[in-house]
């Protein structure tokens, strides 16, 4: 009884120790605090799943801003993240036809001149897989689980996979969604030579994808992770083009394809209309 009472005010004194302030007082700029979240959490008395949730609170109160434009595959990687999480966002667009990504004030955002670039707070990413990565630890307990955080061996399959995206898919699925599906939408002569030579390269990846997908529900595993969101850039734009048949030629990779480009996620990251009707800075 004794101990129980003294545990209740024990757990007060916490959470008015630990309330919205002292996250300065404890020298942690509101900024920085969703990397420091898992940490913070650490230190506390108090649940830590309660701190969790108080601290993505804090964390939010700025918002996240992304630079990006809404056709842009590697914009939409991104945005596929934020909805599977849950997450609101405030869209600033770049618009890349007009070629603002090379003008100076982007630039020094973005040296490269691409996008997207992610804000949260004063912490700025750009890479669209980092970004996704980064936004996925964060919020590792929110929303759909995109990353395996419990089992090193299940971490190295999805670290695998999602390599496989950017060093064998991505290169050639890229080049055939700007051949076949950007360069038509912005009036730009296809380069069907272009095309002939990247397609095989593509099949004898998706040769590989369909033996695995015999076995597995999803590429690193039984459950939809960053791996397969990776793909759903490229492949939402192929499947509007000629290129469409050799995911269906493979019954279990079309399978794969019409799962993942299924998800309400996914949906929400493609509606242009929706990135426009968001408030702008
Ligand atoms: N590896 C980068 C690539 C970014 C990228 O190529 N972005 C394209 C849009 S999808 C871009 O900004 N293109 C503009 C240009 O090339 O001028 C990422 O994953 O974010
Ligand atoms: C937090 O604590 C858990 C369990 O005590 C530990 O496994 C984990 O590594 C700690 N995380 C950090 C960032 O300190
Ligand atoms: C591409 O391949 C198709 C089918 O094999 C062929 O008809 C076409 O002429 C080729 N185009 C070029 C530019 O090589």
């Amino acid at each position: 009884m004794g101990s129980s009472r003294f545990t209740a005010s024990l757990t007060l004194v916490v959470i008015m120790t630990f309330s919205y302030k002292s996250f300065s007082w404890m020298g942690v700029n509101a900024s920085d605090v969703p990397t420091s979240c898992n940490h913070y959490c650490n230190q506390t008395l108090e649940s830590r799943h309660q701190c969790y949730k108080r601290c993505e609170k804090l964390a939010h109160k700025n918002g996240y801003k992304i630079y990006g434009y809404p056709y842009s595959p590697n914009t939409r990687r991104v945005l596929a993240v934020l909805h599977e999480k849950g997450l609101s966002y405030d869209p600033i667009t770049v618009d890349l036809v007009a070629g603002e990504q090379k003008k100076p004030q982007f630039l020094s955002l973005n040296p490269f001149g691409l996008v997207p670039v992610f804000l949260d707070g004063n912490l700025k990413l750009t890479e669209s897989r980092a970004i996704s990565e980064y936004i996925a630890t964060v919020h590792r307990s929110r929303g759909s689980q995109l990353l395996n955080h419990n089992s090193c061996k299940a971490m190295g399959t999805q670290t695998m996979w999602r390599n496989i995206e950017s060093f064998e898919f991505d290169p050639p699925a890229s080049i055939l969604t700007m051949e076949l599906s950007t360069k038509p939408r912005i009036g730009l002569k296809t380069d069907y030579k272009l095309v002939n030579e990247t397609e095989p390269k593509l099949e004898k990846v998706l040769d590989i994808y369909e033996e695995r997908l015999k076995n597995s529900r999803y590429l690193a595993g039984d459950s939809f992770t960053l791996a397969d969101l990776y793909h759903l850039p490229n492949i939402q734009y192929l499947m509007d083009t000629p290129t469409k048949r050799l995911f269906i030629n493979r019954p279990n990779v079309h399978i794969w394809v019409v799962k993942i480009t299924a998800r309400p996620a996914w949906k929400k990251a493609c509606d242009v209309k929706a990135w426009y009707g968001k408030k702008r800075n």
